[in-house]
């Protein structure tokens, strides 16, 4: 898969970028990261990128021509072009879902806002779906572009090693994952359960399955709208609600 970022700041992604899984897929050919410095599509000497915003008001506003320049030059270098993503507060919520849906594709695009932000026209015209990561407001669309880049590259084929560890991630099954544990058994009075050190695959699979959905029912209740349960996890979900509601709340989780 092909990923090209544009941004003012393309300095900052090496680093992050030739780290880890990312790094390595890079390395074995798997990933093609391309970082374009969005002031090489501009055209007046001061290379500007932004212009005070239209109907007043503090800050400033990125231009689109620059954007545009730069989609359409990366639209002629990448050969089969993708979607393009605009990284901004106002889009929609970054998911593992959509991660998992740009990952089959040839290409993708991510712009970088910076200032109060883009251009509405930029997304217009180049049809880009807005993203967000999270209700919180940065500086730039750098560190979004590089959570897009981490989050759908790991599940290329081949990127990660252990496929077995994209399959079972969090939010692979909608919920979040079981607790882990390592050795040493016991620290500082905290045993990892029994059933962990037990060989017995299947009442392990049944104990991570338990505590995923009791964490996700207690921490993240919203997920369960959307997660797949199959009979044994809604009995499962049952049994854990009765728990929740007679009180004896999970202990440890915070809720
Ligand atoms: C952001 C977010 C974000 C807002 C103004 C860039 C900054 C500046 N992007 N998820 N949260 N972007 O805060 O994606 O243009």
């Amino acid at each position: 898969m092909r990923i090209d970022v544009v941004t003012i700041f393309p300095e900052v992604f090496p680093g992050p970028l030739d780290a880890g899984v990312i790094g390595r897929g890079r390395m074995r050919g798997l990933l093609d990261v391309v970082v374009w410095d969005l002031r090489g599509f501009t055209d007046d000497r001061h290379r500007t990128v932004d212009e005070p915003p239209y109907g007043g008001g503090a800050g400033m506003v990125m231009k689109a021509e620059p954007f545009l320049r730069a989609v359409e030059a990366v639209r002629r270098a990448a050969g089969t072009p993708g979607p393009v993503l605009l990284s901004s507060p106002q889009g929609r919520r970054f998911t593992q879902p959509w991660a998992r849906r740009l990952a089959v594709m040839p290409q993708l695009t991510v712009l970088c806002g910076r200032y109060e932000g883009v251009d509405e026209r930029v997304a217009a015209i180049l049809d880009a779906d807005e993203v967000s990561i999270g209700d919180y407001v940065l500086s730039g669309g750098e560190l979004p572009a590089m959570v897009i880049v981490e989050a759908v590259g790991r599940l290329v084929p081949g990127v990660v090693g252990e496929e077995a560890s994209v399959r079972e991630d969090s939010f692979s099954d909608g919920l979040l994952d079981h607790p882990h544990y390592t050795r040493p058994a016991e620290l500082g009075g905290h045993a990892v359960p029994e059933v962990l050190l037990s060989g017995h695959h299947e009442e392990i699979r049944r104990w991570r399955r338990r505590e995923a959905l009791r964490r996700t029912l207690a921490r993240r209740p919203d997920l369960l709208y959307e997660a797949a349960l199959d009979d044994e996890a809604r009995t499962w979900l049952r049994e854990l609600r009765a728990e929740r509601d007679r009180g004896s709340a999970c202990p440890g989780d915070r809720g």
